[in-house]
């Protein structure tokens, strides 16, 4: 943590401590475990607050890292298609994003040597287009991908930073995708646990306590 200190004159003798607000994780993300719509009694397409890309994803009790549901992408048997789905939220120019999800490569329906999938973060301006018109590394953000070669039964950890939001930003958002190389079946990906949050510096903390913040500086 990084210990600022901001010292008034008013405040010596006054034991305020301000931490600024922290973003939690789950706070920007609706449903980012996947937990809606009950999926008890069998698969539901998409999930709640999610905008799915092709029909060949599911809320599922198959699987779960978080809670007793996941999201499971396959297909969408076109080359090159993708299949997953895509949330946004309000964003500003200069800001920094970090996306985390949890992915599964299942031995009961593995991903074949050609399919892989991200997720990704995107800057969108207030019309849903990308704000700096598609740019990898501006407006555009991937994590590293889950793929045939990723252990399998177990739950690997993607993550995406971003640079700061470009002139224009309005929403950032969290695309996850399952890529489908050769069009042919390719196995499944299972996802859990979505979190988009701002990337912040550490919060902020004025006090009096000066002497003893100085050891932590
Ligand atoms: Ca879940």
């Amino acid at each position: 943590m990084n210990w600022n200190r901001i010292l008034g004159g008013s405040l010596a003798c006054a034991a305020l401590l301000t931490v600024a607000a922290v973003q939690d994780s789950n706070a920007q993300l609706l449903n980012g475990s996947f937990e809606m719509p009950d999926a008890s009694g069998g698969d539901q397409p998409c999930s709640a607050d999610w905008a799915c890309f092709s029909g060949t994803e599911f809320t599922t009790t198959a699987l779960a890292s978080d809670g007793t549901q996941s999201f499971k992408t396959f297909g969408p048997f076109n080359p090159g298609g993708g299949a997953g789905a895509a949330q946004r939220v309000a964003a500003a120019e200069g800001e920094t994003w970090v996306g985390e999800i949890y992915a599964q490569n299942a031995s009961f329906d593995p991903i074949d040597d050609q399919d892989f999938g991200v997720i990704k973060i995107e800057f969108l301006d207030s019309a849903g287009n990308l704000a700096a018109g598609g740019v990898l590394g501006v407006d555009v953000f991937e994590s590293n991908p889950i793929n045939g070669a990723t252990p399998m039964d177990t739950w690997t950890l993607l993550g995406v930073g971003t640079a700061p939001a470009p002139a224009g930003t309005a929403f950032a958002q969290f695309v996850i995708v399952k890529v489908d190389v050769d069009g042919t079946q390719g196995g499944s990906i299972f996802w859990d646990d979505a979190v988009l949050f701002i990337d912040e510096p550490s919060p902020t903390v004025e006090t009096s306590w000066g002497e003893v913040k100085s050891v932590f500086r």
